[in-house]
């Protein structure tokens, strides 16, 4: 579990994606798997099972002081993320932001679109390790390398417009999909990327699976002028919204993300 933070700071800033093939290796991986199978087959104090279309989901609880400890001493899933590179990491790209304040293991069987080709709503840093050997067959997931810049002063600007971060149009039509790069890699790799790059989880083949354990780290939004603070909520909510105007000329193919909570950078 070695991550040179220099290194991977310095792909994030230029790329918004950093992937580390073996970060995970030998016996850790198959507890991990096991741990991950476990908890997929029942909850227990401080895992909950979570709504997953394209298969099903768990929640290891990390955001509750209590149940962090538990689980903490009990889960090596949870010490695969906690730990102090990827501490050091977070701070350094998002200051401010809350460490690892979720946690989500993902079993994916359905052939069918992971996700759609989007950015999620709320900007986060995130962590995701493929618990299986992943190629595009079995739902890789995909980035377009770089397009967190653009990302990044859409969401600025829509939030100082009076734009609320949770309603900004994220998500592109189908067709986009051919412009990603599908991350075929081995079980055990680390990916480390940034929500703004366009991303999306690729379509799995009948009769394939996919397993992901991934962490966020959700980062703090822009703040509204002061202006557009004042502005009535009806205003705030319909098409007379400066920021939801500003959207349609700036991002005129985003619509808003169906589905998945973690578009919406929630689990
Ligand atoms: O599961 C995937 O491959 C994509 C997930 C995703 O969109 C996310 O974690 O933000
Ligand atoms: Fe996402």
């Amino acid at each position: 579990m070695d991550l040179n933070t220099d290194h991977v700071l310095a792909d994030l800033r230029r790329d918004g994606i950093s992937v580390h093939e073996g970060y995970i290796a030998g016996g850790l991986l198959d507890e991990l798997s096991e741990e991950f199978e476990r908890y997929l087959a029942q909850e227990e104090e401080g895992v909950m099972h979570v709504e997953h279309t394209p298969g099903k989901a768990f929640r290891i609880v990390l955001d509750d002081p209590s149940l962090r400890e538990l689980n903490l001493k009990k889960s090596c899933i949870a010490s695969a993320f906690f730990n102090d590179p990827m501490k050091e990491l977070a701070s350094a790209y998002l200051p401010g932001a809350p460490f690892c304040n979720g946690l989500l293991g993902t079993n994916e069987f359905r052939a069918m679109p992971v996700t759609e080709v989007h950015f999620d709503t709320l900007q986060c840093l995130k962590f995701m390790i493929y618990l299986d050997d992943t190629t595009a067959a079995n739902g890789a997931f995909s980035f377009i390398p770089g397009s967190h810049r653009k990302t990044h002063a859409y969401r600025k600007w829509f939030a100082r417009l009076g734009g609320v971060p949770s309603l900004i149009p994220n998500a592109l039509p189908d067709e986009h999909r051919a412009r990603v790069t599908s991350i075929e890699a081995k079980a055990g790799t680390l990916i480390v990327f940034d929500t703004d790059g366009l991303h999306a989880g690729g379509v799995l083949k009948p009769g394939t699976t996919r397993r992901v354990v991934r962490a966020h780290c959700m980062a703090r939004s822009f703040d509204p002028w002061k202006l557009t603070e004042l502005m009535p909520y009806r205003i705030k909510h319909s098409g007379l919204n400066p920021a939801t105007i500003y959207s349609k000329v700036f991002a005129p193919s985003y619509r808003a993300t169906q589905g998945t909570g973690r578009a919406q950078g929630t689990t």
